[in-house]
């Protein structure tokens, strides 16, 4: 089993905590509330916005083939924000928000990590953001009718073109890992494990669970 597939499994249990996801059934059967569904959508621009940051990180730390794919990763990452702005606008959705602090936690720990640790841990951490998303957002695809008021974000994640984008990301960590330390492997492992609990702590911040107002 590759390192990627080792990881996936590892944090099984995690995974099911959101997929699927009170948050992402309501997106696919059409029930969530728009305020709820709002809440995600600043957060989540905010996320995104910030996370080019982590990437830079990465980019400094990179070995030189990978320079140009995380600077396409960056790009993406800007591109995606011209989606989430014109979302926000149709919507009336203020994007100045304060970061939620389970926002503030994800970034902090994907900063943190990118510049303690060796590329490989941060590394990792990128692949976590990436496949959780995917695969959050697939389940949705394959649960929701066609054409919904969602489709451009089932789109985005779900594509045919993430999950070779998924791949890559997938097989370079199998790559790198097979290079690496022993003793680089468990700070991988760990930051893997991490990143799908912020994953999880970042949708029940969207669903409201945390009883406080957006
Ligand atoms: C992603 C995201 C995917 N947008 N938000 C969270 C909380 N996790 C992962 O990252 P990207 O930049 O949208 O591909």
């Amino acid at each position: 089993m590759s390192f990627a597939q080792q990881l996936l499994r590892e944090n099984e249990s995690v995974w099911r905590h959101w997929l699927p996801h009170p948050f992402t059934r309501g997106v696919a059967e059409g029930s969530i509330a728009p305020a709820v569904f709002q809440r995600w959508l600043a957060q989540d621009y905010l996320f995104v916005h910030e996370g080019i940051r982590f990437l830079a990180v990465l980019i400094s730390k990179a070995p030189s083939p990978l320079i140009e794919p995380l600077v396409e990763t960056a790009e993406t990452w800007r591109r995606e924000l011209a989606l989430f702005r014109r979302n926000a606008l149709a919507q009336g959705v203020a994007l100045d928000v304060a970061p939620h602090p389970a926002t503030r936690a994800y970034l902090d720990f994907l900063f943190a990590t990118a510049h303690r640790h060796p590329f490989l841990v941060g590394w990792a951490a990128l692949y976590g953001v990436e496949q959780s998303y995917h695969d959050a957002w697939r389940w949705v695809a394959a649960n929701s009718r066609a054409g919904g008021p969602y489709g451009e974000w089932v789109q985005n994640w779900a594509s045919d073109a993430f999950a070779g984008f998924t791949r890559f990301l997938a097989e370079t960590l199998d790559a790198e890992a097979a290079q690496a330390r022993e003793r680089e492997l468990k700070p991988a492992r760990q930051a893997f494990a991490e990143t799908a609990r912020h994953e999880a702590m970042f949708w029940d911040m969207a669903l409201g669970t945390d009883g406080l107002e957006p």
